[in-house]
């Protein structure tokens, strides 16, 4: 007996020696300023827990591109995976995969399906942890500043990446929530879909404009979407007619925010979105409880305050 248990000590030891451990982290796309940031974080942990972790993705924010990526990490059996799945349905089979080669997951920033993990419900139940700020919340955030800014009249609309994407969803979700409660008069014109790309996003803010001539404010809803809709106002010569609202900290936004072309960002803090998803994998790895969920924070930018140090440090990483 005291032999078995000596083995036991001793396999249970080594498991893990610390810098044995390799985590792999996916993002939605590689080159979008959010994920580098959210990297940084992650190689932060990493080098505080002594592991290594991984940035592996595709160029452009979808399943197609996203799919293979993940397959080929699992291939390369990680300990561990930490993913932006780019769609809360497409990505569910793709990801069990991963658990049943028995490597766990842990989403950052988006999720899938209900993003309720590991409570016995649903079909993607079983990521370990769910790290992301509250998308819901920071829809909201953009119709309260979207009604201060044009009151309680004419048209707006939501830029937006593409259907069934976690985060954006619920950006759009509570913005529409926010308007209808804040400032109902407001019109919601139907949302335009950019797949990621500023310059659909620019062309399509001329169309709406055109075919809308009371368009008082766009909500562009993510880096991309909310970089187009600005160039947009600023070709058509809106600029201090039509307020934008963006979402997300890139360099480019904040420098539209200097000049007055967009009026307020909401910055989601993606660094510790990466170090949390890695300090809850390693936990997990090391059989340690972790929480199914770890909300992150924003930061609100304004003309007012972004001279500040306190809010210019949450600006993206390029
Ligand atoms: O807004 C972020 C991220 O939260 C979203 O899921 C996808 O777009 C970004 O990466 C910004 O481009």
């Amino acid at each position: 007996m005291r032999k078995l248990i000596a083995i036991l000590v001793l396999v249970a030891g080594m498991a893990f020696a610390q810098s044995d451990i390799r985590l792999v982290l996916i993002p939605g796309l590689t080159t979008d300023a959010f994920y580098i940031t959210m990297n940084k974080g992650a190689q932060a942990a990493a080098k505080a827990l002594g592991i290594t972790v991984d940035f592996q993705g595709a160029p452009n924010f979808n399943p197609v591109e996203q799919i293979p990526v993940l397959d080929a990490v699992i291939a390369s059996k990680p300990d561990g995976i930490l993913i932006a799945p780019t769609d809360k349905v497409q990505l569910v089979e793709p990801l069990r995969k991963a658990v049943e080669a028995g490597i766990p997951v842990v989403t950052v920033d988006t999720f899938i399906d209900d993003g309720k993990y590991q409570d016995g419900a649903g079909d993607g139940d079983f990521p370990v942890s769910y790290i992301a700020s509250d998308n819901v919340a920071g829809g909201m955030i953009a119709a309260r500043a979207m009604c201060n800014a044009i009151g309680n009249a004419g048209s707006v609309y939501v830029s937006n990446v593409n259907p069934g994407i976690s985060t954006t969803d619920q950006r759009e979700e509570g913005f529409k929530a926010g308007i209808a409660e804040i400032c109902p008069d407001v019109h919601v014109l139907e949302t335009q879909f950019n797949e990621d790309d500023s310059s659909t996003a620019a062309a399509q803010f001329q169309a709406v404009l055109a075919s809308n001539p009371d368009l008082a404010g766009v909500f562009g809803a993510n880096l991309f979407s909310a970089l187009g809709a600005a160039n947009g106002v600023e070709a058509a010569g809106k600029g201090g007619d039509v307020t934008v609202i963006a979402f997300d900290a890139p360099q480019s936004i904040v420098d539209q925010i200097d000049s007055g072309l967009v009026d307020m960002t909401i910055a989601q803090h993606p660094f510790e979105i990466g170090y949390y998803g890695v300090i809850t994998a390693y936990a997990n790895l090391t059989g340690n409880p972790v929480p199914p969920h770890i909300g992150t924070g924003y930061t609100v930018m304004t003309k007012d305050n972004i001279a500040d140090p306190e809010v210019q440090k949450f600006i993206y990483s390029e």
